[in-house]
């Protein structure tokens, strides 16, 4: 398995590491943070490994890889999924990272490590595949893949109202004008993102993943929205971000940025509620209110609509902002009560019995 982390963005080596996989005829999973550098499409992708990781990765890793190549990951808890092994016991990792740094970082068993910029690395690895056939056949690959993508895959079909959020994203997969880039921020939302959007253009999904401030990815979307106006960008965020930064509308509005918000409004910081009803039994003791973000961009002079119902996202709505030449806010009142699958650093956390503790 070829398992890509972000350094495979920052070099811009994706294609290199897509052909490598080709030729090898090898499985390849990206880490969270590297979605978006692979299509999700391809034959040979099992998607998210570790946080919010696929259930396809999970099945192909829970059989064991005899044979592991990591590029540009630091094999973090959330590149790993809480530190799980990435190859059978017994098998090999190799990990190539430009920065020594990322050596050593890990708990989990790393046969070699290689400092080198994957720039140089990868022709070098491409050169050494041409003497190594293709695998002619994967059954680990093949029963991994026979099963669903994602957890609750019903979700993504659900009719129900209100609206689940996986079916939010369905609708905006389907909906996503070709040349769209998708960015998710900090919250339950962007674990939803990377656990059921399917990346089927590589350069066109980003989430910003680990020790980031709320709405990183609403400013940066509005940096890409401004250096970028003929691109459709379309950034999910959460409510509790809107609460950090969410007058960046006033920005976008003055400049008259085609900028595209999708508000997944569940009335709270669902990460923090449902990551301490796992750990602690119990969540915190105050609500956010509920905020009407359509009326608040619409007092701005951004375009406000609220959605409440499954296929009401459509293709016409993620073209308004490009149409009307300013920022369009769609607040998307999903069911609050539906929490993200994968989010394995919290899991970990409940496994290991904190609670017991404090
Ligand atoms: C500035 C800042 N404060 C706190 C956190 C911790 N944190 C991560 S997600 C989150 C809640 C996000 O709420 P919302 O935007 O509504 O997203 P949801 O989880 O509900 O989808 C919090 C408090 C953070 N990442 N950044
Ligand atoms: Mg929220």
């Amino acid at each position: 398995m070829l398992f890509v982390g972000s350094g495979v963005r920052v070099s811009g080596t994706g294609a290199e590491v897509l052909k490598l996989a080709e030729s090898l005829r090898v499985p390849f999973a990206t880490t969270a943070h590297a979605k978006g550098t692979l299509p999700e499409t391809h034959p040979l992708s099992l998607g998210v490994h570790g946080h919010a990781r696929s259930r396809w990765a999970a099945a192909y890793a829970e059989e064991g890889p005899d044979y592991v190549v990591a590029l540009g990951t630091q094999l973090s808890d959330l590149a790993t999924g809480g530190y799980r092994p990435l190859a059978r016991k017994g098998g090999t990792v190799i990990q190539v990272d430009i920065d020594p740094t990322s050596f050593g970082k890990t708990i989990i068993p790393v046969t070699a490590t290689i400092q080198a910029d994957l720039r140089s690395a990868l022709p070098r690895l491409l050169e050494a595949a041409e003497d190594v056939a293709p695998r002619a056949a994967n059954p680990g690959l093949d029963r991994a893949k026979a099963g669903p993508r994602v957890e609750r895959p019903e979700d993504l079909e659900s009719d129900a109202v209100p609206l689940s959020p996986a079916r939010a994203l369905a609708d905006i997969e389907r909906s996503l004008p070709e040349n769209a880039k998708l960015v998710a921020d900090i919250g339950e939302h962007g674990i939803f993102a990377l656990h059921y959007f399917e990346v089927k253009r590589p350069g066109h999904f980003y989430k910003p993943v680990a020790s980031c401030t709320m709405a990183t990815g609403l400013t940066l979307s509005l940096g890409m929205a401004i250096g970028d106006p003929e691109t459709p960008i379309v950034c999910l965020t959460g409510d509790g971000c809107m609460g950090m930064h969410g007058l960046e509308l006033v920005t976008a509005t003055t400049l008259g940025i085609p900028l595209t918000i999708a508000v997944f409004n569940d009335s709270s910081y669902g990460m923090v509620k449902f990551g301490n009803q796992r750990v602690f039994g119990r969540s915190n003791p105050f609500e956010v209110r509920d905020v009407d973000f359509a009326k608040l961009a619409e007092s701005i002079g951004a375009i406000g609509v609220t959605v409440t119902r499954p296929g009401e996202i459509d293709r016409a709505l993620l073209e308004l902002a490009q149409k009307e030449k300013r920022p369009v806010v769609i607040d998307v009142k999903i069911d609050r009560t539906i929490a993200s699958p994968g989010n394995n650093r919290v899991n970990q956390m409940a496994a290991a019995g904190t609670h017991r503790s404090i």
